[in-house]
């Protein structure tokens, strides 16, 4: 990685609420930079915590595994929360992203684990 943007949300901003992102190409040390722009949307859930218990842990990976073994239902967990990586359901790819950050090895989706 060679950069990290961060964002400051104002206070008292709405979820849902959302804003375009405009990133310029430019040069750096002599070398051409590709920016892809897109959106900043306020959410109120954090990404991966399931279980709504304010931390990202092994317990999201396991409710999201006993919800497709069908042991508990939909209500039992926060979906959009669950849905790591945003494909719009929720699937054993979540739980993996889950524990793959947990152990270190990969944090695609930035969970604050
Ligand atoms: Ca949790
Ligand atoms: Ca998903």
């Amino acid at each position: 990685m060679v950069l990290t943007a961060i964002f400051t949300i104002k206070a008292g901003t709405a979820t849902g609420t959302e804003t375009s992102v405009s990133l310029m190409g430019a040069q750096c040390n002599g070398k051409s930079v590709t920016t892809v722009s897109g959106t900043v949307s306020v959410n109120n859930f954090m990404l991966g915590d399931a279980n709504n218990d304010g931390v990202v842990n092994t317990g999201d990976a396991l409710i999201i595994l006993r919800y497709l073994a069908e042991r508990i239902t939909e209500d039992r967990l926060d979906m959009a929360a669950a849905d790591v990586n945003g494909s719009g359901g929720v699937t054993t790819a979540d739980a993996m992203y889950i524990m793959k950050a947990i152990a270190g090895l990969e944090n695609e989706y930035g969970l604050d684990v």
